[in-house]
């Protein structure tokens, strides 16, 4: 059966595609909410500004808002916008109503949404130098996150796909020298200053660009190195990243995010993030 293959893929790969999963309401859905979060970030931002406070603080006293992060070079353009179903309930009831099952389908445990975001990847943002997820998530609670890349805009190459690495669990694929530590028998890997991955680690690593469409989902957990390049299109490359716990492990959305409102700049929140190109504003 097609999710059992689903499965097994992702247990051998650490990611698995799952092309044509969202039908074309399912879209202009995406599109829809995706104008309500645009929007209200940047009102967020406005008030930011007119308030002379700094992110970091307005977000000590803000509890129920979406989370912004603008790009790193200029402070009035977002590169992604988190708490998005803990925001806004209709999307919320999007995620669990057309997403969600599939994921547990292919998982074959029930989850629940651990944290979310939207990237919005604009015209000559910079991409994303290899990481390890868990280099992030290994500060909270759940042992177990899976994440559900769904594009709003179709992704290649030249506009900043996201690229995994295909051979990482092989067992010869490097050398234990590199390995920071092992968790739930997968390997974690050094890391630079900024969470990223090593050198002498990243160069053995084949890398494999996912080219998703909107309609598309791809599924990958927390081990699996990946990374993605700066967009060199005219045209924002927005995506929607949703993580998932095990519900067996508990509901940690609202301490994730309440965390992240009282840390803002902690590097936990930050690992690899794109800091390098200035978005254009075109
Ligand atoms: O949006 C991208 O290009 C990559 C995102 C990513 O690697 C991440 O959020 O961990």
């Amino acid at each position: 059966m097609i999710l059992r293959n689903h499965r097994d893929q992702l247990e051998k790969f650490g990611f698995v595609e799952l092309p044509g999963s969202l039908s074309p309401s399912d879209i202009s859905r995406l599109e829809y909410f995706y104008s309500k979060f645009y929007e209200k970030s940047k009102s967020i931002l406005y008030e930011i500004r007119d308030k002379a406070t700094t992110i970091s603080q307005y977000y000590l006293n803000s509890t129920d808002n979406l989370i912004v992060v603008p790009e790193e070079l200029d402070s009035s353009l977002i590169s992604r916008i988190e708490y998005l179903t803990g925001a806004n309930a209709d999307f919320r009831g999007f995620v669990i109503d057309n997403i969600q099952p599939t994921i547990e389908a292919i998982v074959g445990k029930e989850l629940n949404i651990f944290k979310d975001k939207c990237n919005l990847k604009l015209p000559g943002s910079d991409g994303f130098p290899p990481h390890q997820d868990y280099i992030a998530y290994q500060h909270f609670p759940p042992d177990y996150n899976i994440t559900a890349m769904i594009p709003i805009d179709d992704m290649d190459i030249e506009n900043g796909c996201v690229q995994f690495a295909k051979n990482y669990r092989e067992s010869a694929f490097v050398n234990s020298a590199n390995v920071e530590n092992i968790a739930s028998g997968q390997r974690i890997f050094d890391t630079d200053d900024r969470g990223g991955i090593v050198a002498e680690v990243v160069t053995k690593i084949k890398w494999q660009a996912s080219t998703p469409n909107a309609g598309d989902i791809v599924l990958f957990d927390h081990f699996i190195p990946h990374f993605s390049q700066a967009n060199m299109t005219q045209s924002p490359r927005r995506a929607y990243f949703i993580t998932f716990s095990l519900a067996e492990q508990g509901d940690w959305y609202e301490f994730y995010f309440a965390n992240k409102r009282e840390n803002y700049n902690s590097p936990k929140f930050h690992v690899a993030n794109p800091t390098g190109n200035k978005p254009s504003r075109s």
